[in-house]
């Protein structure tokens, strides 16, 4: 059985503060592969220093594209059967833009301009001192990893004026149809999901969420992989690790 460690569901409105916690869960649940989720709080444990991550026949698998990737090679798990080889392309797009970049800018919008419901979300209940300095180095880590990928090195306004315009391509590929590729749901559609679910969804009001909100499709769009997301719920066997 696979163990699926993310961190815990801890932002009202989304199945998971991580869009890559989330993609990977949905993952699994919509291709129907069995799986234990674990919930872990440090990220160190993972094999890249980052959640998600998952066990499988012993051995520790970090990265949820990497993932997909293994599972697809081992275990036959596709995401994307049925599509051409242009819709796989465009698929593959979809999902590094959403990412490598409209990611970042969600992360702006939280550990910049909303550290205060981040520190609530992640750092509530550490003992004293810790309190005063886990939630700042975190945040100074955080602000650290935007400034090297880039986009922190632009204006507030730059920024969310990016991601609207990764919302807006989303917008005019997704159009009138229920799903990316037509009437059955893809690996676009999951990290799509992943990603508006945790602009939409928490009740943190962003220029970002603002954008999204503008496009019908993409709100129905999220509805509509919530609905499929409730649906694909396992029996699930939720454990908290705790720290070593
Ligand atoms: N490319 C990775 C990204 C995972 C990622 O960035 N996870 C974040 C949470 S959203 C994390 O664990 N951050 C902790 C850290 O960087 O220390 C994936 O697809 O799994």
């Amino acid at each position: 059985m696979i163990r699926l460690y993310t961190f815990p569901a801890s932002l009202k409105g989304t199945p998971n503060p991580s869009q890559f916690c989330v993609k990977l869960e949905a993952a699994l649940r919509l291709a129907g592969v069995p799986h234990e989720l674990w919930y872990e709080m440090d990220p160190a444990k993972g094999p890249k220093g980052k959640l998600p991550f998952i066990e499988i026949e012993g051995k520790r698998i970090g990265d949820s594209t990497l993932i997909l990737y293994h599972l697809k090679e081992k275990l036959g798990v596709d995401l994307d059967r049925g599509l051409s080889d242009l819709e796989r392309a465009q698929s593959h797009v979809i999902e590094r833009m959403v990412e490598e970049r409209l990611y970042w800018a969600i992360v702006h919008s939280r550990w910049a301009d909303n550290w205060e419901v981040v520190k609530a979300m992640f750092f509530t209940g550490l003992p004293f001192p810790l309190s005063l300095i886990v939630p700042r180095m975190a945040r100074r880590d955080m602000l650290a990893a935007l400034g090297s990928q880039g986009l922190g090195r632009h204006t507030s306004e730059e920024i969310y004026d990016l991601g609207a315009r990764d919302l807006a391509a989303l917008a005019m590929l997704l159009g009138d149809k229920p799903f990316f590729f037509g009437n059955e749901p893809h690996l676009a559609d999951i990290t799509v999901y992943s990603a508006l679910i945790n602009i939409i969804g928490p009740d943190i009001e962003t220029p970002l969420k603002e954008a999204a909100l503008s496009y019908p499709n993409l709100v129905l769009h999220t509805e509509r992989m919530g609905e499929l997301y409730a649906a694909r719920r396992q029996r699930q066997k939720i454990t908290l690790t705790l720290a070593a």
